[in-house]
């Protein structure tokens, strides 16, 4: 493989619905699409899962197009390739930036599953033919439009619920939850809202059997997590706070978490998320694929990688029309029954439905 041509698009699309979460609330989601194209002529395609401000991670759409343009591309053109799996000792010399990464390698992925004639799943080492997926809801203003968007998505068929909480909108919420669906698999999703301060409200989420509280702590805290962990029954998984298989092996190791929450995007690219699938597997730490909102671009990638052994828990993977009124794929994601069946066609599977990529285009640049 070799670059020759790389594009690249900010998008913008609609979301059906706000999502809110501990840092504010989403309507818009602008994101980067990035083509890249083979000698050969085959073409790939990332997507950047940063958003536009940097709440979630400290990277942003404008971040990444900067590293793209200024670093990464300049080191990936015209560079000849074996495996997409050198794609990291490439970019080794460029620190973090690891959505930014991720964008082509996304796309290095694809044109290798092509070129091998073979899905992305299959070229990652996944077998299952369908995945098993839940839904992630943001912040609702009352419970009760909570309790009724659930009802929604359990007839929906989807396998289990993340809700977000924030301080002040958790354990009541939660004690409702749990009344109202007592058997329904629910998690708690916190994007570091919470601190050591916070540990009463916290050990009271344990009385409500949630699968796990995602990210309580913040990003760069192992330690406290560790803590946190001894005193509560219910598991802790790492989200923002895993951004390599390093990361993942000192929080299993200092006992921070239970459960990792991989994202493509946040470990800097599939290799990486591989890694941190295998690691985990041989420690017996279950993992699942987190979502950032994607297009169909970025929700092919986390499909295949789904289609992974340990990935054991449903992920975040939702239907498209969960979404989007339109996704930029076709066909469409869809979730039935909670299940996702996993592209056998070669690459991400999905054709790019390339007159609403140019509908929701805002810029783009060509790179030669
Ligand atoms: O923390 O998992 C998260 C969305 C944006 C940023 C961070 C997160 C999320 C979600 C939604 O929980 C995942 C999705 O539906 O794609
Ligand atoms: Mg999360």
């Amino acid at each position: 493989m070799k670059l020759t041509e790389i594009t690249i698009r900010h998008l913008q699309m609609k979301l059906k619905s706000p999502f809110a979460t501990s840092f504010g609330t989403l309507e818009n989601r602008d994101f980067l699409v990035l083509e890249a194209k083979d000698k050969s002529g085959t073409i790939g395609w990332g997507e950047s899962v940063a958003f536009r401000a940097p709440w979630y991670t400290e990277e942003t759409m404008m971040t990444n197009w900067h590293m793209l343009e200024d670093f990464l591309i300049p080191l990936i053109l015209n560079k000849k390739l074996e495996h997409p799996d050198e794609v990291s000792n490439i970019f080794s010399p460029i620190r973090k930036n690891n959505m930014a990464k991720s964008t082509i390698e996304g796309a290095i992925w694809d044109i290798y599953a092509q070129q091998t004639n073979q899905s992305l799943a299959a070229a990652l080492g996944g077998s299952a033919r369908r995945i098993e997926v839940g839904i992630s809801i943001g912040i609702q203003r009352t419970t009760a439009d909570l309790i009724q968007l659930i009802h929604q998505y359990v007839e929906e068929g989807y396998k289990r619920i993340k809700v977000k909480i924030k301080p002040g909108k958790d354990v009541q919420i939660i004690r409702a939850l749990r009344e109202h669906f007592p058997d329904l698999p629910i998690m708690a999703d916190a994007n570091s809202a919470y601190s050591w301060e916070d540990l009463d409200t916290l050990k009271q989420l344990d009385e409500f059997n949630l699968m796990m509280i995602e990210q309580p702590l913040a990003s760069d805290d192992i330690v406290d997590h560790a803590k946190l962990q001894k005193e509560l029954k219910t598991p802790i998984c790492l989200d923002e706070s895993i951004n390599s298989l390093e990361d993942a092996r000192k929080a299993v190791e200092l006992g921070s978490t239970k459960v990792i929450n991989v994202k493509i995007g946040r470990v800097g690219g599939l290799t990486e998320a591989k890694r941190i699938h295998d690691y985990c597997a041989e420690k017996g730490i279950p993992v699942w694929c987190g979502g950032m909102l994607e297009s169909g671009i970025g929700r092919a990638h986390n499909i295949a990688l789904t289609s992974l052994a340990n990935f054991t828990l449903p992920g975040d993977t939702s239907g498209s029309d969960r979404y989007w009124e339109k996704d930029i794929i076709f066909p469409e994601v869809i979730a039935d029954d909670g299940y996702i069946m996993v592209p056998k066609k070669s690459g991400i599977g999905y054709e790019i439905d390339q007159e609403t990529i140019e509908a929701f285009t805002v810029n783009k640049k060509h790179y030669r």
